[in-house]
């Protein structure tokens, strides 16, 4: 199977985080959205998109981890009980809520000034990453990992949304306010699966 993405999207990240902690083999390419081979096999034109080894298209970055967990290889990172599934995944959602905000901010701020949403909806989006970094150090709480005792998608989503959030505001200093998640987040980038992004 081939996944077909960019180190910058934090999307990408995420499977690429989740295929490595699973131990799965996988071909990996840089590539834009408008790339011919996204197109074949995602007609919404983003990226992640995951080329299955039967040749069809898989997308968007959560079916994709679904995907992936489903195939074996190392411990489920998508628990099978149905309360602690929703739990992880609403950590999922609580990750890629942040990735989406930091993704719109950073748009907005590349807009040319005329076109711009303007100063309300920077903050709008800012308060909502706020409170996500908030809401991760308050439900980590005292526990080894975001959800249960090994690494679950609750991690991984947890690390791609702070990785992301590090490199588009590295002045934000989240770190001060939230040190139980920071010291989580400096465990996770022990992880050969986050070092392997370079
Ligand atoms: N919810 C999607 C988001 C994917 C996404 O928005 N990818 C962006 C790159 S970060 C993209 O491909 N944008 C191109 C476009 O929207 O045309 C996921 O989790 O995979």
């Amino acid at each position: 199977m081939k996944l077909l993405g960019s180190s910058r999207s934090p999307y990408v990240q995420k499977c690429r985080i989740a295929l490595v902690e699973k131990g799965l083999a996988f071909d990996y390419e840089e590539v834009a959205p408008t790339h011919a081979e996204v197109i074949a096999g995602n007609p919404l034109a983003k990226i992640p998109t995951l080329i299955r080894a039967d040749g069809r298209g898989l997308y968007d970055s959560s079916v994709i981890v679904d995907y992936v967990d489903g195939l074996g290889g190392a411990s489920m990172l998508i628990p099978a009980d149905f309360e602690a599934r929703i739990e992880v995944r609403r950590w999922e959602a609580l990750g890629d809520g942040i990735m989406d905000a930091v993704v719109a901010i950073s748009h907005e701020n590349r807009t040319p000034e005329a076109q711009r949403k303007g100063p309300d909806y920077i903050a709008r989006h800012q308060s909502k990453i706020d409170a996500g970094v908030a809401a991760m150090e308050h439900d980590l709480g005292a526990k080894p990992f975001c959800f249960g005792s090994t690494i679950t998608l609750a991690d991984v989503a947890c690390a791609s949304a702070l990785i992301y959030l590090d490199r588009a505001m590295p002045d934000l200093n989240w770190r001060e306010k939230h040190p139980t998640l920071a010291q989580h987040f400096a465990k996770l980038q022990e992880r050969p699966s986050i070092k392997a992004l370079g």
